[in-house]
């Protein structure tokens, strides 16, 4: 379903764009897909270190640009973890959130690829919220959250080396499990704690385009 979902979102690739790549397994096969438009006059920026790579691997690495180095987005491709019919997304399992909603959210056309069970009535539904914070405040603005708005914290530890997830920008990720649905409000006001640099609610923007799969294999707009 991620490669249909992939070869499905060309359709929105012309010639001369800047294109936003964003980042985990669904972000991975479009970026695979779109190789096969090396043909076209086209500028990347990568939102992680991991999209980075596939981009080389696939024979796009000579496209890619620092996002300093580029003026726009014309379009920027990416997924999602949850994603309710309001177009309030939850996104950050993969660790990439802080320059993916830098991409995803100058991007003149923002296209979201999900599998139907990402689609949920509220978020969080099944995953944590993703907080980037400052590594040497980390403790206290996990405080801060729970003290604010209430559920539980845990510092993100990763597979493969102890301690915990660095970001490509060098800071921590705190999961919050907030005690029931939130308001998409709290994007803006999780970002009044000091420390906290990013959230991983999407909530700005509802004119995305959002592509849908199902195991029938037909792709629907949401
Ligand atoms: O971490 C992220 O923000 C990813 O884009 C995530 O939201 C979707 O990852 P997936 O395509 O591997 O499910």
């Amino acid at each position: 379903m991620k490669h249909l979902l992939a070869t499905h979102a060309l359709r929105y690739v012309k010639g001369g764009m800047v294109i936003g790549l964003g980042s985990g397994t669904t972000a991975r096969e479009f970026i695979k897909a779109l190789a096969a438009l090396r043909h076209l006059d086209l500028t990347l920026v990568a939102t992680s270190a991991d999209s980075e790579v596939v981009a080389y691997e696939v024979g796009l690495g000579d496209r890619l640009r620092p996002m300093w180095a580029v003026d726009k987005i014309d379009l920027a491709v990416d997924g999602a973890d949850e994603v309710t019919r309001g177009k309030l997304m939850l996104k950050g399992r993969g660790g990439a959130l802080l320059r993916e909603k830098v991409v995803d959210y100058a991007a003149e056309k923002f296209v979201v690829l999900v599998e139907r069970h990402k689609v949920v009535d509220f978020i969080p539904a099944r995953n944590p919220v993703p907080v980037e914070v400052l590594p040497w405040a980390w403790r206290h603005v996990a405080r801060q959250i729970e003290k604010k708005f209430g559920g539980s914290t845990a510092l993100r530890t990763g597979e493969g080396k102890l301690g915990p997830v660095v970001t490509d920008n060098g800071n921590y990720i705190v999961d919050w499990r907030p005690e029931g649905p939130i308001d998409e409000r709290v994007e803006d006001e999780l970002k009044q704690i000091p420390g906290v640099l990013e959230t991983g609610i999407f909530s700005k923007r509802k004119d995305a385009v959002v592509l849908v799969a199902d195991e029938k294999g037909t792709v629907e707009e949401l």
